[in-house]
């Protein structure tokens, strides 16, 4: 199902044509309207008139989280106050929260890629959407509710908490789909065991998951636990909120809106772009935003762009699911890993559960990887031995996997921290 064919169809040399239009109005409007960028852009000499075609791109300066702390909180805005009317940031764990403006035009587009986002996870105005991303200055929570409403669906503005309440609300309003973090997805399915309640009272059908990496594995042990279909939703408080880029039911990589945003891969350490294919951190220029139009923002995220065409017909270049943040990456005696990675291995592996954490220590000035795994239930009343070798094996694929050393330890069921929003993969102690 597609929400808007003809811009999610719209063959290629339109959309490039599209594009570097929208490109120029929004280099114009930035250097006019916002003294950051004309004082970035006049420093690089380079003005909007030297935009003539996409891959003029390059020549512009980059935007990074540095700018927006240095004009907090509402500096980078290219509109006055009087035509914002909406505010929202981030949470801020490090440092000053990020800010985010939107006018009536840009809340309204932002209703359009929820829209499409939620539509390709299944959602038609007989849906019953369940919005458990938190409501408030996060954008889950009313990105997800203004996307269902546009589509036409019931929604159910749940926010976050409360999982008892919200296996609740799932099982009596009849919920057919659910909008909230993947590692959230699982906690609520703990508490729909505990329950006691039937599956086959629920009309649950898709889910649409994201503001956190996930790895695949991590899709099939919520698309087998729940019995249903797990869709994956991109996207940040300074592009939009989520909607960004999202799947199809093809699930091979998220359609990123292609009229709305255009994206670069970069070699995250010298800037350079890469050539088309390979994997790096991903640069995104807004093209119709106005309270915050954004050039080339170095969004951290990891992943790789394909634009091979897409069996569901949409012809908007697909980025691969977003392997972690360069931030989030641990460099551990030299080794890059990420906890999506140590994810992805630990769950091919039966009788634990998608629960763990990266413990990291420095011990004689070396680093170590401690990663502790709940186990099952069923494994845990096993004997000694049999945890045992279930700890080596743990050990062993990881080791293979990630290339160093690593210690693992089996932990009781349910002694990981759950998150109503995001799960909290790292505990670096180095840094104390
Ligand atoms: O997390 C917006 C969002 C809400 C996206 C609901 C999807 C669903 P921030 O709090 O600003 O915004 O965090 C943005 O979260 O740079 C990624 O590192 C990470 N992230 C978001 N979605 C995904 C995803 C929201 N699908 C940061 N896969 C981003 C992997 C994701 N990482």
């Amino acid at each position: 199902m597609i929400w808007n064919k003809e811009q999610e169809c719209m063959p290629r040399e339109e959309l490039d044509k599209l594009q570097l239009s929208r490109l120029k109005d929004t280099v114009s409007r930035v250097y006019d309207s916002v003294p950051a960028y004309k004082s970035k852009m006049d420093e690089a000499g380079v003005n909007p008139r030297d935009i003539n075609n996409l891959a003029d791109l390059k020549y512009l300066p980059f935007l990074t989280k540095q700018d927006f702390r240095d004009n907090y909180p509402f500096g980078l805005l290219a509109v006055p106050m009087r035509d914002v009317v909406r505010i929202q940031s981030s949470s801020g764990t490090t440092g000053k929260p990020t800010v985010a403006g939107y006018t009536q035009h840009d809340i309204e587009n932002w209703a359009e890629l929820m829209a499409r986002a939620l539509t390709g996870a299944g959602a038609t105005a007989d849906s019953i959407i369940q919005i458990t991303w938190g409501y408030g200055l996060f954008t889950g929570g009313l990105g997800g509710h203004y996307g269902a409403e546009k589509i036409g669906a019931a929604v159910l503005p749940a926010s976050g908490g409360n999982t008892r309440r919200q296996v609740m609300l799932m099982h009596d309003y009849g919920t057919t789909l659910l909008g909230c973090t993947p590692s959230y997805a699982l906690v609520m399915y703990e508490e729909f065991l505990k329950s006691g309640l039937d599956r086959s009272e629920f009309k649950f059908k898709s889910g649409l998951f994201g503001a956190e990496p996930w790895s695949e594995n991590m899709r099939k042990e919520i698309e087998s636990k729940w019995e249903i279909d797990a869709y994956d939703v991109y996207g940040m408080t300074e592009l939009i909120g989520p909607g960004v880029a999202s799947e199809c039911a093809c699930k091979q990589g998220l359609h990123l809106a292609e009229d709305h945003f255009l994206a670069e891969i970069i070699d995250p350490d010298s800037g350079a772009v890469l050539p088309y294919g390979e994997r790096g951190e991903l640069v995104i220029t807004s093209l119709t935003k106005q309270a915050l139009p954004l050039v080339r923002y170095r969004t951290r995220d990891l992943t790789q762009i394909n634009r091979q065409p897409c069996a569901c017909g949409r012809t908007h270049a697909r980025i691969q699911k977003i392997l972690g943040r360069s931030d989030d990456m641990l460099i551990i005696r030299g080794v890059n890993v990420f906890p999506s990675m140590v994810e992805s291995i630990l769950l091919q592996i039966p009788g634990i559960e998608p629960q763990y954490q990266l413990v990291v220590d420095r011990v004689n000035n070396l680093d170590r990887l401690e990663v502790q795994v709940e186990v099952s239930e069923q494994v845990f009343s096993d004997e000694v031995r049999r945890l045992e070798e279930l700890e080596a094996r743990i050990s062993r694929e990881l080791d293979s996997g990630l290339g160093i050393a690593v210690r693992v330890r089996l932990v009781e069921p349910r002694t990981i921290e759950r998150s109503e929003g995001k799960a909290k993969r790292i505990i670096d102690n180095r840094k104390l």
